[in-house]
């Protein structure tokens, strides 16, 4: 049997297409979430090779990242891992920021953390369980979780967007009114950040965001003055 070539290029552009499964994980709860304002939604994800895991910061008020580690060491990155930078969220966006992978390998689980540090009850997310793991296998989870729950540290430094195993499809979409801050990605931009001469531009340096969105504990959110020149308790 033969084929002519557009015939040949139609077949694969369809293959390609079809393959091209999008799984979508929300970043960061809220107050009424099953696992409160620390979570990945769903936190074990099957993505075949070739698929987008699209990461949506739908937590708000939140301040998150997406940052790769491995089974041994839950809440530090890994070198030569991903990571998506500071995003942060406040209340009221009708639009959520995203960040996209690609996978590029699944026969390898690929773990991941949140980096912030302050989170309920003063504790890291990592800490609180701010994990997940696309393609399992034969890792337990509910292991990586636990081992999350009691690391001493939740590692800070910066990743890029080739990661082992996914690569970032770009920068994060940063819709107007979040704040994005990615000291590790000279490429990267803050669309939308914070300008005003009270509050000052995006966080720059060392471990910024952590001066942002604090998810508090109980009733307590705060938005630090940092920021948004007010400071608002939710
Ligand atoms: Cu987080």
């Amino acid at each position: 049997m033969r084929f002519n070539s557009s015939v040949l290029a139609v077949l694969v552009s369809s293959a390609v297409v079809s393959a091209q499964q999008v799984v979508t994980v929300q970043v960061g709860g809220n107050s009424s979430s099953p696992g409160g304002f620390t979570i990945f939604t769903p936190n074990q994800i099957s993505a075949p090779k070739g698929s987008i895991v699209s990461f949506q910061f739908t937590g708000a008020p939140g301040n998150h990242t997406v940052t790769q580690s491995n089974f041994a060491n839950p809440c530090d990155p890994v070198q030569g891992g991903f990571d998506s930078g500071w995003i942060a969220r406040p209340e009221g966006l009708p639009k959520a920021p995203e960040w996209n992978l690609t996978i590029t390998d699944d026969q390898t689980p690929i773990w991941f953390y949140c980096k912030q540090l302050i989170g309920p009850n003063a504790k890291p997310h990592c800490n609180l369980g701010m994990v997940g793991v696309i393609n399992v296998g034969q890792k337990s989870f509910p292991d990586f979780q636990a081992a999350a729950s009691t690391a001493a540290a939740v590692g800070q430094t910066e990743g890029g967007f080739v990661g082992i195993g996914a690569s970032a499809t770009g920068a994060p979409f940063i819709p107007s009114g979040a704040i994005y801050a990615n000291p590790g990605q000279a490429s990267a931009t803050a669309p939308g950040g914070g300008s005003s001469a009270s509050g000052g531009a995006p966080p720059t340096g060392t471990n910024p965001p952590n001066s942002g969105f604090i998810n508090g504990a109980g009733s307590g959110l705060v938005l630090l003055a940092t920021l948004f020149g007010m400071a608002t308790v939710l």
